[in-house]
């Protein structure tokens, strides 16, 4: 019901509607009424109460809210599976019991605050209060494991062009799974997948994006950087979750009529910080030294060594540097 007022009152903003009027239309006491609003009131939405008239909705930003943005992606293969927490550990952790206790076929879980974000190979991933999006996408496709990987560049796609298209910013993205604007860090892409033989369980895809960050801990201030940084200015995290989830179902959905990345790896290529550049691939039992050339329609890294001869490498087994820094 909770759901069903929110929408009743945004999509009559500035309207009253007396307690009256809306405990006869849900068929509720206005007691049960009363109380829905007051949880929507805390939860951020400005509606004023006023005597004899009732209740409104203001004309104002939405807030970053489970209720907003299952509003905002009704229509969506996430609609209300989509799960806001103030404090988590790990989106990445708590999504996996979300998806036993309430199981479906796409799920988002975001938090403001990640007390162990988490990064590739154990790394930490800093995820404050108020500042960024920590959000992780669950979703379970029907392809063999070797196919997984690639929903990474789906994710990457859909973040880079998000970001483009919300901030103005130039973002691009470094091969596998950063996306970054002015040469840093402003988001990180983490894959995990549960898998069988021959099969895949489910498949998180964990979305880091710093938007209002003003200052880095000095261990990663040189590498990370956040919209607000580079804009000065201050994006709704709500409206770019909404545009990131929008993107990735196009993109996923088109993925998974070809289990290839043939519908985006032109415009992945076009947003890559990565090809051309020289650089080192870190492989755990060795560094590898060549150009960056090309991306596979699979989502691999095409390198070509000094003597000209080429290779195919794949994400989660490397991390890819610069020659000379983080690009
Ligand atoms: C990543 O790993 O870039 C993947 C980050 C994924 C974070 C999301 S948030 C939602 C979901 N829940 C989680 O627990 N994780 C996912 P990697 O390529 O390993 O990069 C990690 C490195 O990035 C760290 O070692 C730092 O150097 C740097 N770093 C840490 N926090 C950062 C931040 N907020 N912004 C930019 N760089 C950061």
């Amino acid at each position: 019901m909770k759901q069903k007022i929110l929408e009743l009152l945004k999509e009559n903003k500035e309207t009253y509607f007396s307690g009256e009027a809306l405990s006869k239309h849900f068929g509720v006491s206005r007691t049960a009424i009363w109380k829905v609003i007051k949880q929507l009131k805390e939860s951020g939405y400005p509606i004023q109460s006023v005597n004899n008239r009732g209740y409104r909705l203001l004309e104002t930003d939405a807030p970053y809210t489970e209720a907003e943005l299952r509003y905002r992606m009704k229509a969506s293969i996430f609609a209300d599976h989509i799960f806001y927490e103030d404090s988590v550990t790990s989106t990445s952790d708590v999504i996996k019991g979300i998806n036993l206790k309430r199981p479906a076929d796409a799920i988002v879980c975001l938090a403001d605050i990640q007390t162990n974000g988490r990064g590739r190979l154990g790394r930490a991933w800093q995820s404050p209060s108020g500042t960024g999006i920590w959000m992780s996408i669950l979703v379970k496709p029907q392809i063999a494991p070797e196919f997984a990987v690639q929903l990474t560049q789906v994710a990457a796609v859909a973040v880079v062009e998000a970001i483009r298209e919300e901030t103005g910013l130039e973002a691009g993205i470094k091969w596998p799974n950063d996306i970054i604007v002015s040469s840093k860090k402003v988001c990180g892409i983490l894959t995990e997948m549960s898998a069988e033989m021959g099969a895949v369980n489910y498949v998180i895809l964990g979305i880091g994006v710093n938007v209002s960050t003003e200052s880095f801990p000095n261990d990663i201030s040189e590498v990370a950087t956040s919209l607000y940084l580079e804009s000065g200015e201050l994006f709704s995290r709500v409206a770019l979750v909404e545009r990131i989830l929008r993107k990735f179902e196009t993109e996923y959905q088109m993925f998974l009529n070809t289990t290839t990345l043939g519908h985006c790896i032109e415009r992945c290529k076009g947003y890559s910080v990565t090809l051309g550049k020289d650089i080192s691939v870190i492989q755990p039992a060795r560094t590898i030294y060549a150009r960056a050339v090309s991306l596979t329609e699979k989502g691999e890294l095409v390198i070509e060594h000094k003597d000209g001869s080429r290779e195919t490498v794949f994400y989660g087994e490397v991390s890819v540097r610069g020659m000379n820094g983080y690009v």
